[in-house]
């Protein structure tokens, strides 16, 4: 079987030198993406960014995940923009130890905002006032900030197979979640992270992963992904 269906990547050695190799990995609610990061736990070169579901679960008390499921054309703007200043965190956090040279991210302000901003508001779900405020301070941050990435890997599944995870996985906030915005996520994702490779940003080089089969061979994937990471940030 074919380690990596689709490589765009350019394979050269990266001109990093006080910075880590930053990938980014993206994927559908339900993909796998944790469990992509959690293969990396024990390396000790390996800074990992997790994406701080929790904190949108408790900001000052309010659950913002949850207000956002409920009640998306009321809460959906504050929800995005909570997630949009989480992700620049994110972006920002630097390695904890001096020897960890690679760092790797569950998403990135780029999905947040092409992915689920685009898709609430093509949904109706956000009003078009509320959407160029974000918008606005999306291209703001993008174009002053350095949003520092290497790789992005792109973790494809069926949407079915992301709705049974996620149906799985059992998380409250997402109990009502339709099969409809799983596949328009779905859609999303792969026009976005298309062959093409039209819609990324600063052409950051894609690798896509067949996410669809059991864990247990997705993460037999993965130790390939891994040689491949630690090849290019060395
Ligand atoms: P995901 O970022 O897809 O993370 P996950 O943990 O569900 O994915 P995986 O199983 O692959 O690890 O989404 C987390 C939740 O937050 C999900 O309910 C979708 C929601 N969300 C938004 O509504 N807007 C956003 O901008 C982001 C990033 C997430
Ligand atoms: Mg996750």
């Amino acid at each position: 079987a074919e380690i990596i269906s689709k490589t765009r990547a350019d394979m050269s050695v990266n001109e990093y030198c006080s910075r880590p190799y930053t990938v980014f990995v993206e994927g559908n609610v339900g993909s796998g993406k944790t469990t992509f990061l959690e293969q990396f736990a024990n390396c000790p070169n390996v800074f990992l960014a997790k994406e701080p579901v929790h904190k949108w679960q408790d900001v000052q008390g309010h659950n913002f995940l949850g207000l956002m499921y409920e009640d998306p054309k009321r809460w959906s703007f504050a929800f995005q923009s909570i997630v949009q200043r989480t992700m620049l965190e994110l972006h920002q956090a630097r390695p904890e130890h001096p020897g960890q040279n690679i760092k790797i991210m569950e998403r990135s302000i780029y999905s947040a905002r092409n992915i689920f901003v685009e898709n609430l508001y093509k949904e109706n779900l956000m009003a078009a006032p509320e959407y160029s405020v974000l918008d606005a301070w999306y291209k703001w941050l993008i174009g002053n900030v350095e949003i520092e990435s290497d790789l992005i890997i792109y973790l494809r599944t069926d949407p079915k197979v992301a709705y049974q995870r996620i149906k799985t996985r059992n998380r409250f906030e997402e109990k009502d979640v339709s099969f409809e915005y799983i596949e328009h996520l779905h859609e999303l994702h792969d026009k976005w992270l298309n062959v093409h490779n039209t819609n990324v940003p600063k052409n950051i080089p894609v690798v896509i992963v067949d996410a669809n089969q059991s864990m247990d061979l997705v993460r037999q994937q993965f130790k390939g992904i891994r040689d491949l990471i630690t090849k290019n940030a060395s």
